[in-house]
């Protein structure tokens, strides 16, 4: 079977590669919300509302498991979702959190996201629950998706906003600094400039991967390899639904996957 990955749009096929990078076997359905984009500025009774949906739509095409692949959605609905699943459900947040308090030295992090991500406090709770010694630093920066979208991946106007946003985390001395939204790790080597070489720049989707990974080995779930195929998913072994406006959908996901 499938495992499920879900976004609010087309930020979540940085998760979908990475799990394709790492778990090569497994075959997946992605759902992108591109009809209700962006989920960034929604209350969290919308966003759980509109994952619930989804996960009903993932669940019809026979998953095993689902990775919420978008921060926002991770930060407002996993615990719900995890609760009312009889399948794993994981997020992006945990993976995120444990690959910073293991990265850190000096004991603080930034954390960049949308204003819902940030303002959950999801992450500094989650890292100050594994290390209650790390101060973490917030910053949201709402245009980078957008800017992200429109292929803005090295320009001028996006060094500009970057280097506005980051200005505050810089002052705070952090060494770390997690991408905590889907669509960061896109502009990395702006980030990375702006930030120095100094500061290790966490992205959540790589552990995100190596978790489901575990879980799947864990729950007997894992398929058993390329050559034995999969005999109840005889459909493509990437399968992409999104509601709404499919050929930017797949413009996009042509430049970003293999
Ligand atoms: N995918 C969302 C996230 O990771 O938070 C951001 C995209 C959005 O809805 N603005």
């Amino acid at each position: 079977a499938p495992v499920g990955v879900f976004d609010s749009g087309v930020g979540g096929l940085t998760v979908a590669r990475e799990i394709m990078r790492q778990i090569p076997e497994e075959h997946l359905v992605y759902f992108g919300d591109t009809a209700r984009l962006p989920y960034g500025a929604k209350s969290r009774e919308t966003i759980i509302r509109f994952s619930r949906q989804i996960v009903r739509f993932l669940r019809s095409k026979g998953v095993k498991a689902i990775v919420i692949a978008c921060n926002t959605a991770s930060s407002h609905a996993l615990r719900t979702l995890a609760a009312e699943s009889d399948i794993p459900v994981i997020g992006v947040i945990y993976a995120g959190a444990l690959s910073a308090v293991k990265a850190t030295k000096n004991g603080r992090v930034g954390v960049i996201g949308t204003s819902g991500t940030v303002s959950s406090d999801i992450y500094p709770h989650v890292i100050q629950n594994m290390n209650p010694e790390i101060q973490v630093f917030q910053k949201a920066c709402p245009l980078f998706c957008p800017l992200v979208e429109e292929g803005l991946l090295h320009d001028s106007v996006t060094d500009e906003i970057a280097s506005r946003y980051l200005q505050e985390l810089k002052g705070k001395y952090i060494d770390t600094l997690v991408l905590g939204c889907t669509h960061y790790p896109l502009i990395r080597s702006t980030l990375r400039r702006i930030m120095g070489e100094e500061v290790t720049l966490v992205n959540p989707a790589y552990e995100t991967a190596l978790e489901l990974k575990e879980i799947l080995a864990r729950e007997g779930l894992l398929n058993p390899g390329a050559d034995a195929g999969d005999a109840d998913c005889p459909e493509e072994k990437y399968q992409f639904y999104v509601s709404d406006l499919a050929d930017n959908f797949r413009d996009f996901a042509s430049s970003i996957l293999p």
